[in-house]
């Protein structure tokens, strides 16, 4: 059951909200949220996707080159090498590129509806991130913020390391899981003394997108991955699963706020319940989804019929979620944690 409490506000931003990082650049979605505070502020770490705006008869490949500067390749519409049929991705002479280029831009807010755009932006950095960093999960450790994103190149689509103290200076640490991954976030604290993520790679030939757990000693190299959740025929989640934001410690568990799609790339939230000493372990699982796309904003955009969060807050019993709506607006929604628990479904 969808027991989302969505803002009347929704969408809180839009592409319209924001120029373009660049002259030629015009900002085509708005998504996909890391959230956090710091010094008692609300920061959204939001995920731009800009490309030169669209033309008549043409499309636009932009991506950085090997001196780190920005190029746009343009392709005409009827090009017969040109396989064109998601809104996301496209396939020129046999090699796939994004139709957007992604980086991240820091905004605050003071009431939780309202932003405003912070100096700070974070670009991709080197031959992965050349098509862009996206859908960031900002988890906080001790003192440490860990930025754990999507890493896009033509070698695939991994997940990138950055580390600060004070939103100031940062810390590259690279490509900590290699294509094709994404989706991982970092469990707030460590359990037994390791580092746990949640991960998601993709197994083509036997498998699927599936949530698997890792362990780390310091937080950089990864190991004893175990596969946690999977996808579920003719369920709503049947063709993919992604972790959230990092998952919500709770007395029975870590809740685990999920997305799933179906083959139609039709994205709903759902949550999960792991063993709090062994998150491996999967407690309960909600049958169908805690939301799923239905307003306006939700169903028609750059990509319709999605919800998808990467960032939230927590407040007693209060989740806010921040997400992207239609792969192209930010919205919010508020669930009670305790009605989140009500509607898992426990696994014997
Ligand atoms: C999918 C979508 C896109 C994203 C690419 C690469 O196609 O999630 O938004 O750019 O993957 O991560």
């Amino acid at each position: 059951m969808d027991i989302a409490k969505r803002f009347q506000e929704n969408p809180l931003l839009k592409p319209q909200d924001l120029a373009g990082s660049g002259a030629k650049l015009q900002v085509i979605c708005l998504l996909n949220p890391a959230v956090f505070t710091y010094q008692h502020k609300i920061y959204l770490l939001v995920r731009v996707a800009e490309s030169v705006a669209p033309q008549e008869g043409k499309l636009f490949i932009p991506m950085r080159m090997a001196n780190n500067l920005l190029e746009i390749i343009e392709l005409k519409l009827d090009d017969p090498d040109l396989i064109n049929t998601d809104a996301r991705i496209i396939n020129y002479k046999g090699l796939d590129y994004l139709t957007t280029i992604s980086y991240l831009r820091l905004f605050s807010t003071e009431n939780g509806i309202s932003f405003r755009p912070e100096p700070l932006q974070l670009h991709g950095i080197g031959a992965s991130e050349r098509y862009g960093i996206e859908d960031c999960r900002v988890s906080k450790i001790e003192d440490v913020y860990y930025l754990t994103y999507t890493a896009v190149s033509e070698n695939g689509v991994a997940v990138g390391l950055r580390t600060t103290k004070n939103w100031q200076q940062f810390d590259y640490l690279g490509l900590i899981f290699p294509p094709h991954n994404k989706d991982v976030a970092l469990f707030e604290e460590k359990i037994n003394g390791k580092f746990y993520a949640l991960h998601r790679p993709t197994s083509k030939e036997i498998g699927g997108n599936y949530i698997w757990l890792a362990q780390s000693l310091d937080g950089v190299h990864w190991g004893n991955h175990q596969c946690v959740l999977k996808s579920r025929a003719k369920h709503w989640d049947s063709a993919r699963v992604g972790a959230g934001a990092a998952p919500i410690k709770t007395a029975k568990g870590w809740l685990m706020i999920y997305h799933g799609a179906n083959y139609q790339h039709r994205y709903c939230l759902g949550a999960a319940l792991l063993d709090l000493q062994n998150p491996a372990v999967v407690l309960a699982r909600t049958e169908s989804p805690i939301m799923e796309p239905m307003e306006s904003y939700e169903l028609s955009g750059f990509f319709g019929s999605v919800v998808f969060t990467n960032g939230h807050l927590i407040n007693d019993d209060e989740l806010t979620i921040y997400y992207g709506a239609a792969d192209e607006f930010i919205c919010g929604a508020k669930f009670s944690i305790a009605e989140i628990m009500g509607e898992l479904k426990w696994i014997d």
